[in-house]
């Protein structure tokens, strides 16, 4: 189980330019994070975390979304 303070981290880590929001730049520049991610929420690469994860596909996760696919994600299990 991942609580939200924990997703707040993992969220934080994975936006590396710090602008809010996880875009498929912020997963490149970070490829030892995005596997921890991808562990999260049964991934395998962050153009598919993207494309599963951002719902309003505007080319980023928002913290919002992140939440939303960990919780499905955690849901299926
Ligand atoms: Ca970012
Ligand atoms: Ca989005």
């Amino acid at each position: 189980m991942t609580t939200e303070q924990e997703l707040k981290s993992l969220f934080n880590t994975l936006d590396t330019d710090k602008d809010g929001k996880v875009s498929l730049n912020d997963l490149f520049l970070s490829p030892g994070l995005s596997a921890i991610i991808s562990s999260e929420t049964n991934t395998t690469s962050p153009q598919e975390l993207l494309v599963q994860y951002d719902s309003d596909e505007d080319g980023s996760i928002t913290f919002e979304e992140l939440k939303e696919a960990v919780e499905k994600a955690s849901n299926l299990n």
